[in-house]
């Protein structure tokens, strides 16, 4: 798998996702600030909605939204406390927060613990 995503974007919680499952992924580096990819290509080929996160699966699949790449990657492999099973109600509960948009305050949250941001 391959994970566009940019430093102090939204795709951080994607990259520790993936970090929390051990699956295995490849990140690219996909700045917010620039249009075009470290390697040179028009990132917009890419991703046409602009934006990280961009999960691309094994079989070239590209999925896009932060709550559907959490929700992909956490039914891959079934870590603790990454998401609740199917059946439970605080899996709808995370969907809702999610929808919401909820996760980017988590991440900012995160990285202010961390010294990443101010
Ligand atoms: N609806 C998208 C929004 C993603 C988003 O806003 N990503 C920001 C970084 S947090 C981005 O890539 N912005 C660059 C741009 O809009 O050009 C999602 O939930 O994944």
């Amino acid at each position: 798998m391959k994970l566009y995503d940019s430093p102090g974007a939204c795709s951080l919680s994607a990259h520790i996702a993936l970090h929390e499952t051990g699956l295995d992924f490849a990140p690219v580096l996909a700045s917010t600030k620039t249009p075009r990819l470290a390697e040179g290509t028009d990132d917009h080929q890419i991703k046409p909605l602009g934006y990280v996160p961009l999960l691309e699966l094994q079989d070239g699949t590209r999925l896009t939204e932060v709550a559907a790449i959490l929700q992909c990657i956490a039914d891959q492999v079934p870590v603790p406390g990454l998401a609740p099973p199917t059946g439970e109600l605080a899996r709808y509960q995370l969907m809702a927060l999610r929808a919401r948009g909820a996760e980017r305050p988590g991440v900012r949250t995160a990285m202010r613990a961390k010294g990443l941001l101010k």
